[in-house]
């Protein structure tokens, strides 16, 4: 097993296997599989191109061998930045092959948390594309490769400048294949991140197969299930609820959309014949709006999911009547913990609720600040520990103590009211978090790299509300002299290669902060602060 990868304690893993949770399977295993049982199905179509399980087997065969002759291994950890794109599948599952690591950067970050995770990750490779919307990812190549002593190669899908091109290192396979066992390490993920720079999360094959498997279940995926990724796949919700790998995994097909936008995203369900997509609630938004003016068939489609973040009822209770399908509320994280509304739950709990835990050996708690779980229906912090979620992020010991019980439950952050059913409510959050329409930003990340500025005495950054996004985040800074502008801040994040969705929207100068009784700054009072001032200013507007 990897160093600093903590593991469930023995009894547990032996009671996961026992009950068939964990059934000694391996990502490079079920492509196998699936290509003897399924060969000629398509397994991936992106554009004019259809990939079939047989294809993709071989290609990652060949893949894998080339990444061996770059010397790539078994527990390498590999940087992977790439958007929806077959090449994301064919990487992934050679690494898996090989038993070397992707680790998912998503395509929206920048040098900053590149280069933080090359380093910290200690990864010998980072793939990219050469362009993707708009952006030339090889200047992060560059970047990674001046800062990072322990990056070997860059590798680039496309043209590949002084790089290396992927397309050259399909290989005829002819080295051994590394024995992988089912309880290593498959990848890293990333977390949302509260306190800092985003932790990585590791994720065994038997723990994240295990998640794709009950999934699959409730959302009813098999072979003839149609997947369509409008998200970027490296995200956790539309790579495992149940998303692309879940789809994989049943023998289905996925259909990549090059962005999510109606203009792409309706014409290739109606092409497609796609029968489940996920979305976050400001794309929902989107699609709510545009679907009026348009006339596509969506006959095929059965189900849309929401989530990643709090999805109004009202808006909730507006996508069967527009889209002809049903809605799945989808409430997880990457850590773990997935909870579902069921496709057959009554409509009341699919609008009203984010669904319930997706296992039976799901153990979740409601508790107070004391840990004392609070009165059945009442609101309190969510804690969680089963067969899928971890039970300590990498390389982390010291913040594992805190981020986990003694007994090994992992403090979501979130603030939840559960229901006589078992339903959860989110009803808030208690950590330090902005949730931008599904894009997690980790308020003390930001609030370091502004402190960077010389003329920044002191920043605070919390969540104000907004009507598309949800949240939008605001900047409160108590500045050394007058002349410094917000939109010298902003550039300055920008130019700190910081991804664009972390940058303030908004920046308040202020001459103090709030205090709680503890003498922390109360980011509970900023937050009603700048809460009133914007409807204040919606008044005056009237
Ligand atoms: C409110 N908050 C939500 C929801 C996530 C499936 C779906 C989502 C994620 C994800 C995921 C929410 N309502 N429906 O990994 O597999 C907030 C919570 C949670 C955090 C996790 C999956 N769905 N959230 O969003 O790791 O605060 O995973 O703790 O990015 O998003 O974020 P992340």
């Amino acid at each position: 097993m990897l160093n600093g990868c903590p593991s469930w304690p023995k009894e547990f893993k032996e009671f996961y296997r026992k009950e068939g949770c964990w059934k000694g399977e391996t990502f490079g295993g079920i492509l196998r599989e699936r290509a003897k049982g399924y060969g000629n199905r398509i397994a991936i179509t992106s554009g004019e191109k259809n990939l079939s399980y047989a294809q993709l087997d071989k290609r990652v065969d060949q893949l894998a061998t080339g990444f061996q002759t770059l010397g790539i291994k078994k527990e390498d950890r590999v940087v992977v930045q790439l958007p929806n794109i077959t090449e994301f599948f064919e990487v992934c599952f050679a690494l898996f092959r090989l038993g070397a690591l992707p680790v998912f950067a998503l395509p929206t970050h920048r040098s900053s948390e590149v280069n933080y995770f090359c380093e910290f990750a200690e990864a010998v490779a980072y793939i990219i594309p050469d362009k993707h919307s708009g952006f030339d990812y090889r200047s992060l190549g560059r970047e990674a490769q001046l800062q990072v002593p322990n990056l070997q190669h860059v590798i680039v899908v496309g043209e590949s400048e002084e790089f290396i091109g992927l397309s050259n290192l399909y290989m005829d396979p002819i080295k051994d294949e590394p024995n992988i066992s089912p309880s290593d390490i498959a990848f890293l993920q990333l977390s949302g991140g509260s306190t800092g720079l985003s932790k990585l999360i590791p994720r065994t094959h038997d723990d994240y197969i295990y998640s794709l498997r009950v999934s699959d279940e409730i959302c009813n995926i098999d072979q003839h299930s149609v997947y369509l990724a409008v998200l970027p796949v490296a995200h956790n919700y539309p790579l495992s609820s149940p998303g692309v790998l879940g789809t994989l995994y049943a023998g289905g097909r996925v259909v990549l959309s090059p962005a999510p936008s109606p203009d792409e995203a309706f014409s290739l369900i109606e092409k497609e014949q796609v029968t489940i997509t996920a979305l976050v609630p400001p794309l929902a938004l989107i699609w709510l709006e545009a679907i009026k003016s348009r006339h596509y068939d969506f006959s095929t489609l059965k189900v849309i999911q929401v989530g990643g973040a709090k999805f109004s009822a009202e808006v909730a209770r507006r996508i069967k009547p527009a889209f002809g399908c049903d809605l799945q509320q989808v409430f997880g994280m990457a850590e773990g913990l997935v909870n579902y509304t069921r496709l057959n739950d009554p409509e009341e709990i699919i609008i009203n609720t984010q669904g319930r835990p997706m296992s039976p050996y799901d153990e979740i708690r409601v508790v107070d600040e004391d840990d004392q779980d609070v009165e059945p229906g009442a609101v309190g912090q969510l804690l969680t520990r089963g067969p899928y979620t971890i039970r300590g992020y990498y390389k982390a010991e010291e913040h594992n103590t805190k981020a986990f019980t003694s007994d090994g439950f992992y403090r979501t952050g979130d603030l939840v009211s559960l229901n006589s059913s078992g339903y959860l409510v989110v009803e808030g959050r208690d950590k330090d978090q902005i949730n931008r329409g599904g894009e997690k930003i980790a308020a003390e990340e930001v609030e370091n790299h502004l402190l960077a500025h010389d003329a920044v005495h002191d920043a605070a950054i919390v969540a104000m509300p907004d009507p598309f996004l949800g949240e939008r985040s605001c900047a409160f800074v108590i500045s050394r002299h007058q002349n410094v502008t917000a939109n010298e801040l902003k550039n300055f994040l920008k130019e700190r290669g910081l991804a664009t969705f972390k940058i303030p929207d908004r920046v308040e100068f202020v001459n103090a902060f709030p205090y709680t009784p503890l003498g922390k700054v109360s980011k509970k009072k900023l937050r009603q602060i700048i809460a009133e001032k914007l409807t204040s200013s919606k008044l005056t507007h009237l």
